[in-house]
């Protein structure tokens, strides 16, 4: 029986134009709820989820108590203060719930039955393989039952779950554990959480799960259980995880002083995950793509992801949690600050440098485009349709870039100055961004008025620099503006920090820099910081001559782009001799790009000599290394790879797809002819086990860079000696990075033999494919190989045992890999990609429209196109646009990226 709607009947949801939600609407809440007491009764087909929510109001005049609620909650009870509620006091909708007539303070208890195995968006209450897990950022908790479902509104919950004892042992909720009984094959938990957390930070779990325990001792002296849960067969995989997470506590009680409350922290690993984790209260839930990590199944890159993410989530105690938002659109306050934070944590684990210029490499290649596009938002938004659009790299990427310009210009101590007053001030509440900047200026004196533009200012920066030579001094003219966003036709200019260096000709980086400057500067050790405040700054160097180049931007200090009118010789010199690593491999990056940008069309195809010098210079310098020599292998690994193919497109409009590609082939094909790969590779071999710390891991990329690099070499002069390579390199890996790094190259050339491409694909598959995780390698190999037919093998993989339709790490790899990453098959001059992209979206979008909408991204970025392929990708969309009853989700994004909306 469903007792719902009450009063009247819910407006059906696919007629219904989904509304923006605005920034300037914000009020705070009527009424709160003080205590959360939540029963759940797990019965496969007929869960039932009961809520004693202790209400207060909290406005004087407020009357109507309005509760958010999904449409599939069915209402079985309500009453108040233990009274049952008539027919004309409360109404169901659509939406939610409303008690007309709501006393000042009273116990609102309501049952609702729920069905989280029918549930395939992943939001709310849903069942993975065998367990149940929930997911409740942004607005999931609807889905569980009626409520306040709003980041402002915080109460202390009380969670009993109940359960079939053998099928669901273990029952996990929230804080810590206050009674357990088992009786009549049923068992019942209860779990308290002292701390008041918005509903988002809810969390809970049953299933027959297995356990890696350890433990942590605080700086106060506190020992706190550590406990990851996973499917019994991965937990053997759980034991780096387990490391990183002890890691991640003393950090943050080294670097921000922040220590874990609770006496227990736990992370449940699940295979369906909408993304990568979720930092609920002392009980944390992953993707197990981000937390399982052993040598056959996970690549370095996963071992590094898996630390930086139980960082990431585990800072949010503190960054998100402790202190929590006010309203969504204050997201990059717990998001930007805690990405700043878990990049600063894998700098000081890693290899610093290389941590940064993967993130600057990230940032352009996504957030950039995504700043440039109809999606274009401030950090802070102003307004959203569907909230989980708005989880972007602006928000978090960018976001972060923000904070760490404030760790730029007020110094390491400043910074911490203000972090301490920020947790200081606002523990236990629900926070703006507007608080954190006002903490950073009362801490340290400083007013940053102008700097709030960074939160309400989408687009990405111009720095377009002039240099003259005025005798032996440089003179810089240096002048910022930033392009309209939709909305926003005008900018202001903003306050940025731009660090400074200079390399003289010989090679010699200057130590201190002697100039005169239109705005506030300092030098610090790294070089000189300008603050730039002004359309247009003026500096001037003091004897730096005609053959000494300027290293501007150094550390990426400023999230802009930056145009120069600098020579190859001043480039090659940075590239070659800058302290900066970041510098210097910006450098070699602009180098390789102007000589794509060169080729690209051009009648004779012939490579600059002075850039292949470079790089002749720059492998020396490899092989004059030690090949535990860490961090200096690993930048070099980065300097001495070519542009990602999605760098090479920002460079151009229109983006002439094919021909990009065809010239950036063009490089690395001379590139590859270098000898000195081969030394290389042979000289970096190890013999040791495999070992995922950072020295390890730098010696490994060089290799497989080089390995790489040796395939193609001769590919052009002797295919079945490239085979002959792959099928060594492939048998003699003990570790997915190398197994990893032999099927990319057997995949990334028609030239390789067919029969041996097969055969690798085939006895990995029987190896590893077991592996949920190393099939989704198995899967994105395929899917992103440029060798042509690629659709069609796509088509074919969709139908195989393995690929999983209602799993999102399956659809990322398959179809993201495939639209996001194989830019050859996926923009096929006949729109059969763009097509096989929209069928997928529209076939996805009533399932998960959380992850359709993230996968429909490549097709918004159409106006980067020429002409015809635009008209292309566009009909794909508007054919999407046509499609009844569109979530909200993809309706956003269609409609923006068509300029609809
Ligand atoms: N705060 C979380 C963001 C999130 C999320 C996580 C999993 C599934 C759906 C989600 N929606 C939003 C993750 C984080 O940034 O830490
Ligand atoms: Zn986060």
């Amino acid at each position: 029986m469903n007792i719902s709607p009450g009063g009247s009947t819910p407006a059906s949801p696919e007629h219904v134009e989904p509304q923006a939600i605005r920034r300037a609407d914000y009020r705070p809440p009527q009424f709160t709820i003080e205590r959360t007491d939540l029963e759940f009764d797990i019965h496969p087909g007929d869960t039932r989820v009961r809520a004693q929510l202790h209400v207060r109001r909290a406005q004087t005049d407020a009357r109507e108590l309005r509760l958010h609620g999904a449409p599939e909650l069915d209402l079985r009870s309500i009453s108040i203060d233990g009274r049952a509620l008539g027919d004309n006091e409360y109404r169901v909708d659509g939406a939610g719930l409303s008690v007309f007539d709501a006393p000042e303070s009273f116990v609102l208890q309501t049952e609702v039955q729920i069905e989280p195995e029918k549930n395939t968006a992943l939001e709310g209450l849903y069942k993975s393989g065998g367990m149940y897990c929930t997911q409740c950022e942004a607005e999931g908790f609807r889905c569980i039952t009626y409520y306040l479902d709003q980041p402002d509104v915080l109460s202390r919950f009380t969670t009993t779950v109940e359960a079939d004892a053998h099928a669901y042992p273990v029952l996990l909720a929230n804080g810590n554990l206050i009674d357990e009984i088992e009786s009549d094959g049923r068992r019942r938990v209860t779990w308290e959480d002292p701390f008041p957390k918005p509903s988002y930070l809810f969390a809970l779990v049953a299933g027959d799960l297995a356990v890696k325990r350890d433990q942590f001792v605080t700086m106060s002296g506190r020992t706190v259980r550590l406990e990851i849960y996973s499917e019994p067969h991965n937990i053997d995989q759980c034991d780096y995880a387990m490391g990183a997470l002890q890691r991640s506590m003393r950090w943050d009680e080294e670097a921000y002083g922040r220590e874990y409350d609770l006496d227990i922290y736990m992370v449940v690993a699940v295979e369906d995950f909408n993304m990568g984790a979720m930092e609920n209260k002392g009980l944390n839930i992953f993707n197990t793509a981000c937390v399982l990590a052993d040598p056959a199944t996970a690549t370095d890159a996963a071992y590094l992801r898996v630390e930086a993410v139980v960082a990431h989530e585990y800072f949010h105690n503190w960054s998100g949690n402790r202190v929590t938002c006010r309203d969504w659109f204050q997201l990059s306050l717990k998001e930007g600050f805690t990405v700043f934070r878990d990049s600063q944590f894998s700098a000081d684990m890693n290899a610093a440098t290389v941590k940064r210029i993967e993130d600057v490499a990230f940032l352009r290649a996504v957030q950039f485009p995504e700043d440039a596009g109809p999606m274009a938002h401030p950090i802070r938004p102003d307004e959203y349709i569907e909230i989980n659009n708005f989880y972007t790299t602006t928000v978090y990427e960018k976001g972060a870039e923000v904070v760490r310009m404030l760790h730029t210009l007020l110094g390491a101590e400043g910074f911490r100055r203000g972090s301490d007053l920020y947790f200081e001030r606002h523990d236990g509440e629900a926070a703006t961004t507007e608080d954190f900047v006002a903490a950073m200026e009362v801490a340290n004196g400083v007013e940053l008025d102008q700097f709030r533009r960074w939160y309400g200012q989408a687009g990405t920066p111009l720095i377009e620099v002039r240099e003259t030579q005025m005798g032996a001094d440089r003179h810089l003219t240096i002048e910022q503006s930033c392009a309209a966003t939709p909305g926003q036709p005008e900018k202001l200019p903003f306050h940025m920090p731009l660090l400074l260096g200079v390399v003289d000709a010989d090679g010699t980086p200057r130590a201190a820099i002697d100039a005169a400057v239109s705005t506030d500067c300092r030098a610090r050790d790294d070089g000189l910081l300008i603050e730039l405040k002004e359309p247009l700054t003026e500096i001037t160097l003091r004897d730096v001559g005609e053959g000494d180049a300027v290293s501007l931007l150094r550390g990426f200090s400023a999230p802009v782009r930056l145009r120069r009118d600098d020579t190859s010789s001043t480039l090659r010199l940075l590239a070659r001799a800058d302290t900066d690593g970041f510098s210097r491999w910006d450098a070699v990056q602009l180098l390789f790009a102007r000589e794509v940008e060169r080729l690209h069309g051009a009648a004779r195809p012939e490579v600059d000599a002075d850039l292949l010098t470079l790089v002749d210079d720059l492998l020396d310098q490899a092989l004059a290394l030690d090949k535990d020599a860490g961090e200096p292998l690993a930048l070099l690994a980065t300097l001495l790879s070519l542009p990602a193919e999605a760098d090479l497109f920002e460079r151009f409009r229109p983006v002439d797809v094919h021909g990009v590609l065809d010239a950036r082939d063009t490089v690395r094909a001379e590139l590859a002819a270098n000898a000195r790969w081969t030394a290389l590779c042979e000289r970096l071999h190890s013999a040791e086990p495999y070992d995922p710390h950072a020295a390890a891991i730098a010696r490994r990329s060089l290799r497989n860079l080089a390995f790489a690099y040796r395939v193609h070499g001769l590919l052009r002069t002797d295919p079945a000696a490239a085979g002959e390579l792959i099928n060594e390199h492939y048998s003699a890996a003990d570790n997915l990075t190398d197994r990893r790094a032999a099927l990319a190259a057997a995949v990334s050339d028609e030239r390789v033999p067919d029969d041996l491409t097969e055969r690798l694909l085939a006895e990995f598959y029987a190896a590893f494919g077991q592996h949920a995780l190393v099939a989704d390698v198995w899967f994105g190999l395929q899917a992103t190989s440029p060798v042509p037919g690629a659709l069609a093998r796509v088509r074919q993989l969709e139908q195989h045992p393995a690929f999983d339709a209602n799993n999102p790490n399956k659809l990322r790899a398959l179809y993201g890999g495939f639209a996001m990453h194989n830019h050859r098959s996926f923009h096929a001059d006949d729109s059969s990609g763009y097509r096989f992209l929209r069928e997928c979206v529209a076939a996805l979008d009533g399932r998960n429209p959380q992850v359709a909408s993230r996968l429909l991204q490549p097709l918004t970025q159409w106006q980067r196109y020429e002409p015809s392929r635009q008209r292309l990708m566009r009909a794909e969309l508007e054919t999407l646009a046509d499609v009844p009853g569109l979530s909200p989700n993809v309706f956003e994004v269609v409609s923006k990226s068509l300029g609809a909306a």
